[in-house]
Parts: structure tokens; sequence; C-alpha cells
């Protein structure tokens, strides 16, 4: 099955040239993956804003979160001859032996009032905070239960890759509740009910030497402490998912399960989304999943940019039989694009039948 996609005429619909820097000094290169929801009959994005200094030919230079500067970031800056740099993809370097992100991202929010046209707030919302967010927070999915927002989010530093938890009930203020699942750990989302009474989640650890880049689901009596792991989702050998997969946003539930939009990469890191569908009471059975992509980046401004062939998501809203996805492109411009959920679960052919 092609891609079912239906993409907005507008896209995209944000660009880094729409969004004012948190300050002087840095110059915004991306806007990606957003977290969606609705609060007070508004659409928000929690959008990722990705900065850096304006680069200068000879020199790579990046900004690090650190609270002895004065001004709370420290620059690294380094000539691009220097052999002791490595610098393999735009979205990260090694410089004697330690890894670094190029640009520091911190999220903010952006409200619409018809899905489309976005205005976004004049300053960061959330900042990355102390050592295990020196390098910045991505990519937030966005749970609503019982009136409380849970935005759990990529935590970055030198120590690795953690999934981060914040509580709003109002967007204005927040409660940081701190990495909730240590590295090598990201692409978290939630359930939006909980199952047999504890929550769940779906989330993506990293196996080193042995394992790989899975989906696994675990349970949590209070969203701090989880157990009960399984791994239900693993990379395919010759597949466009054969590098690493991911969890996008919250599963929707539909009368046959759980339905999960997830991204996979192959080795040129070109990025796809896909279907799984988990089973209701035990989303740790997989009932079926998507042998072709449901959507795959083929529009100019998916192929090209910052980091091209990329549709990476973890936001969307829902409305009947519609998902509208929210979705970072070439990790530079976010975009939306309507799915049926019908159409999507009848790409998976009859495989849960
Ligand atoms: C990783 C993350 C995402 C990003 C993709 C594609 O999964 O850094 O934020 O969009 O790679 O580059």
């Amino acid at each position: 099955m092609p891609d079912i996609a239906r993409r907005f005429a507008e896209n995209p619909i944000l660009r880094p040239a729409d969004v004012a820097p948190s300050r002087d000094g840095l110059n915004i290169e991306c806007l990606l993956n957003p977290g969606v929801f609705r609060y007070d009959g508004r659409i928000g994005l929690l959008l990722r804003v990705a900065e850096r200094p304006m680069q200068e030919e000879d020199w790579v230079s990046t900004p690090i979160l650190d609270p002895h500067q004065p001004s709370g970031i420290a620059i690294l800056k380094i000539r691009k001859d220097d052999p002791d740099l490595f610098y393999p993809d735009p979205r990260l370097f090694q410089y004697q032996g330690k890894t670094y992100l190029t640009t520091l991202s911190h999220l903010r929010l952006a409200w619409s009032d018809d899905g489309v046209r976005f205005q976004v707030e004049d300053k960061p919302t959330l900042l990355g905070l102390g050592e295990l967010e020196s390098f910045g927070i991505e990519d937030a999915r966005v749970t609503e239960m019982d009136g409380t927002y849970y935005l759990t989010y990529s935590a970055v530093s030198p120590s690795g890759v953690g999934v981060g938890l914040i509580s709003t009930r109002d967007w204005r203020t927040f409660e940081r509740h701190g990495m909730v699942i240590p590295p090598s750990n990201k692409d978290c989302a939630l359930f939006p009910q909980k199952i047999d009474g504890e929550y769940a989640a779906l989330h993506r650890p990293s196996g080193v030497m042995i394992g790989g880049n899975f989906i696994w689901v675990s349970r949590s009596p209070d969203l701090h402490h989880w157990g009960k792991h399984r791994c239900i989702a693993w990379t395919r050998p010759g597949m466009w998912d054969s590098v690493r997969v991911g969890a996008g946003a919250e599963p929707i539930l539909t009368s046959h399960g759980w339905l999960e939009i997830y991204h996979g990469a192959n080795a040129d890191s070109r990025y796809c989304l896909g279907a799984l569908l988990l089973d209701r009471d035990d989303p740790a059975k997989v009932l079926a999943r998507s042998l072709e992509p449901i959507m795959e980046p083929t529009a100019p401004y998916e192929e090209t940019g910052f980091f091209g062939k990329v549709v990476f998501t973890n936001g969307h809203l829902v409305d009947g039989d519609t998902v509208t996805i929210y979705y970072g492109a070439s990790d530079e411009v976010i975009c939306g694009a309507k799915f049926s959920i019908q159409e999507i679960l009848a790409s998976l052919g009859k495989q849960w039948a």
C-alpha cells in the first residue's frame, strides 16, 4: 500500500524564520517534532526549537547549557580542520572522543484556532534544566489524563539520552519530575488511559553490542517506576525500518485495538511512518504491523533540508475517523497531514482478524 497521508496544502506550516531566537547570538536552524494537544478550545503545539550560533565558514560551534556561565550557556567552537573533530552527520559531531549535538533544543508553545495557522510564543516555554539536560530537551509527547497534561521528552546530556517527565494543568505552570527512564532511551509515548489499573507506555531503549533500537511496552503504578517490560517491535532486516523504530504519539484506541503510528529508519537514515495494532487489553501483543510505510519522505520539503529524507511525528489529534499528524520534515520545518484510521487499518490487511 503506498503513502496514504493527505498532506496539508499549506505545508510547511512553520519554518525557523517564523520564530524569534531565544537570545541574541543564536540562530534558529530547525523547528521539529511537536507534541500536540487541545487546551481551552485551541490547538497547541509544543515545538522543538533547535538553535546554534551563526556558523562561520571554517568553524563548527554549538551551545551547551552551563549554569556556571553568566549567560547560562557556553559555546563550544572548533576549527573544521582540527584532527580531533569527526563530523559525519549534520545532527552531531565527535570531538576528542566525546559526542556533541550541533544544535541546542528547547520546547516552545504555538497556538491555533484552525490547526493550520499557528502563533508561536516569543520566548521558550521549557529549557533544559540540570546536568541531565545540558544538551537540551527534544521531541515532547503530550498525553492528557483527567485534566493533567503529561509531557514525556528526550533529556540529552553527555551522560546520554533519557526520558524526562513534566506535567501541567494550565500550560503556564509546570511540574518537573526529572528523568523517569535512564539512557539510552527515547520515543516514550504514554497510553491515554490506565490498563488493568496501571499506566502504560511505549518507549525505545537502545541496545549496545546486543539488541538494538526496538519498541518496548512497560507498566507503572505512578509514572515514575516502570516494570513488566516487554519488547514488542524489532527492526526488520532489508525493510524500510531495518535500523531503528520508535513510537510516535500516544496510541489511539480503535474498535480493533490500540493503533500506534511509529517511525522507522533504514541504513540511509531515511525516516518513514508505519502503523502497529496492539491488543486492547494486553498491548504487548502485536496484532498487525505495516509491511510498507503509510507515509514516506516524498515532498520536496521532506526530501531536502537540515537532515533530508525525514518524516517524523510525535503529535496528533483525533476527530472520529481522522487523525491529523503534525510532523517534522527534513528536521527543519513543521508540516501537517491527515489519515483515515479505517484506511490505516485496511493497509494492515487482515492480519489482526
Ligand atoms: C532522531 C531524533 C529525532 C529526529 C530524527 C531524524 O530520532 O533526533 O528528533 O527527528 O532522529 O533525524
